[in-house]
């Protein structure tokens, strides 16, 4: 029937959705939006990707009837798919802000991992399922990883049981899918999980299609550590969009032009990272702190061609602050990140505006709730903004020289100092400010930071390896994930930075870009030192 090719999409508009209406155009479906609770009863197949916070997604269901459409429509068992949010939203209540009331379809409450026994929330990441009965949707999945970014999940018990389809240990066996007859949902994000994850949604939209994958011959064991392709990105001379490497911060090349160093052009790049195995890609708008972001309409516009088909984890960094045009019409640094969301962006990252909002929280002991980075995590969830850090490090005789933490460093500095300190900049690294790398990841975090990437100045092209006594020092003060980045140059530094701090995951961009180093090969080199990978 004419319906056939339609899949019917539930989106509130609390954040990226544009991913999953990708994959499902990718697979050969149209789109239709539910407008209506009259659309979820005749729907052939519903998609529910559910975003942002419990209280919010379920005050939105019930104030125009939307819940008990969707309560009658699984009670008679139509074919259905949540994600994420979507899969908790059908427990009876959650603890996120509340308890909150769901939609109480499936025995269980939605609770918080517990960060104390040392694992780090949000879970972030490609981790492994362990199937528990027929799945049908996951019949592809076997060994992969499944890419999970999120800071509650339900656990499965007696009263669930007849439910749970796969879990996934992240210090709990927690519930990473649920079946019954026609009705499924999962915790993690299929238009996030590769090629794996197209397998699954292709297996909801055609239940009678064949193995369309064969899993591969490793079993996936746990939380994988990511690797991460990033693209430097501003306008070059011409007005062009380009990618673009520094050393040290530096882009321009030092002949008489002087230059803008020109390394590819953005979509293609982050393609074929995204063939090459990325587990992320992170684009960087590093002129954003002085032009408007919503005025470089084609980082905007680069953002929706990637997401066509690019389907992992997409990040966004660069201008992300208050901000008002020459006409005096002003924009919230909330309206800039929800542009960027809108376009397909998974997580911004914010640089500057971090910086000043971790000084104002310490000087003053109190959270405004006004920053940048506090008002897009309250509404779009910490999992979804990442604070980029670029500090520099600046050698010490004597550690009580400053006030604010200091290490004893593994190699002297030139003058055979023994300590140093890691000061913040903003501006692209123009401008040092009076707060360590330290005490601003330590300031972000509670601010609500859901992540930190962490660069470093000094390091930055060099390809002489990470900073690993930064990384070491950040990664084991906070208990958000941390994204180690700057000086890679072989795949080597990476395993080096695996085993020698807690990072999550490691950023490069240079040995990408000049395909000095490919990212299979760093994959590669990080399975052979028995380090968990997606492969
Ligand atoms: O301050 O919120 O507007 O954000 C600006 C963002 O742009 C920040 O995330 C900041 O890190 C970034 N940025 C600003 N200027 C530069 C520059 O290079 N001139 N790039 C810049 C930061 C660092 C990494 C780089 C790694 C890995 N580049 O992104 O990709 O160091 O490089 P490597 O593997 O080649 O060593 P705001």
């Amino acid at each position: 029937s004419p319906g056939d090719s339609v899949v019917t999409l539930l989106d509130y508009g609390a954040g990226n959705v544009r991913s999953v209406r990708n994959a499902i155009r990718h697979l050969g479906f149209d789109v239709k939006d539910v407008q209506t609770p009259e659309d979820i009863l005749n729907a052939n197949r519903l998609v529910f990707p559910g975003v942002g916070a419990f209280a919010a997604a379920m005050d939105v269901l019930n104030k125009n009837g939307m819940a008990e459409a969707l309560c009658s429509y699984i009670e008679k068992d139509r074919p259905f798919l949540g994600i994420c949010l979507g899969l908790q939203l059908l427990f009876e209540s959650s603890e996120e802000k509340g308890p909150v009331k769901g939609l109480g379809l499936i025995p269980g409450v939605v609770g918080r991992f517990d960060s104390s026994n040392g694992f780090r929330v949000p879970h972030i990441g490609w981790n492994a399922l362990q199937i528990r009965k027929d799945s049908l949707i996951l019949d592809d999945v076997g060994s992969n990883h499944v890419y999970f970014v999120h800071s509650y999940r339900a656990m499965p018990s007696d009263e669930n049981k007849e439910w749970v389809s796969s879990t996934c240990n992240y210090g709990d066996n927690f519930i990473a899918s649920v079946r019954r007859g026609n009705v499924h949902a999962v915790q993690f994000h299929p238009e996030k999980s590769g090629d794996v994850g197209l397998s699954i949604l292709r297996r909801f939209l055609y239940p009678k299609g064949q193995l369309t994958k064969k899993p591969t011959e490793r079993k996936a064991l746990k939380l994988a550590k990511r690797v991460i392709a990033c693209l430097d990105v501003r306008t070059n001379d011409k007005g062009d969009l380009v990618v673009t490497k520094g050393d040290q911060y530096d882009v321009r090349e030092h002949t008489k032009e002087n230059e803008v160093r020109e390394l590819g052009k953005p979509v293609e790049l982050a393609r074929q990272y995204y063939k090459d195995g990325a587990d992320e890609v992170s684009f960087l708008n590093i002129t954003g702190f002085r032009d408007f972001p919503l005025g470089d309409l084609p980082m905007l516009q680069v953002l929706r061609y990637t997401s066509e088909n690019v389907f992992v984890p997409l990040t966004v960094g660069g201008g992300i602050r208050d901000f008002t045009d020459a006409n005096g019409r002003k924009y919230s640094s909330l309206e800039v990140a929800s542009e960027y969301f809108r376009c397909g962006a998974d997580k911004i990252s914010i640089g500057s505006d971090a910086v000043y909002a971790a000084e104002e929280y310490l000087r003053t002991g109190v959270k405004s709730g006004n920053s940048s980075l506090e008002q897009i995590s309250r509404v779009y969830g910490n999992q979804a903004v990442v604070v980029s850090i670029d500090p520099r490090r600046v050698y010490l005789k004597n550690p009580e020289d400053v006030g604010f933490k200091t290490i004893r460093v593994t190699n002297p500095g030139p003058n055979g100092e023994e300590f140093a300190w890691y000061q913040c900049t903003v501006s692209g690294g123009r401008e040092g400010r009076p707060i360590g790398a330290y005490e601003l990841a330590k300031a972000v975090e509670e601010l609500g930071a859901g992540e930190i990437l962490l660069n470093c100045i000094d390091c930055d092209g060099q390809k002489k390896g990470f900073d690993i006594d930064l990384i070491k020092l950040i990664s084991d003060a906070v208990s958000i994930p941390v994204i180690a980045s700057s000086g890679a140059g072989s795949a080597e530094h990476f395993s080096e930075v695996f085993r020698k701090t807690n990072a999550s995951a490691a950023l490069a961009a240079g040995i990408f870009h000049r395909k000095e180093v490919p990212i299979q090969s760093v994959k590669e080199h990080l399975l052979n030192e028995g380090i968990e990978v997606r492969i």
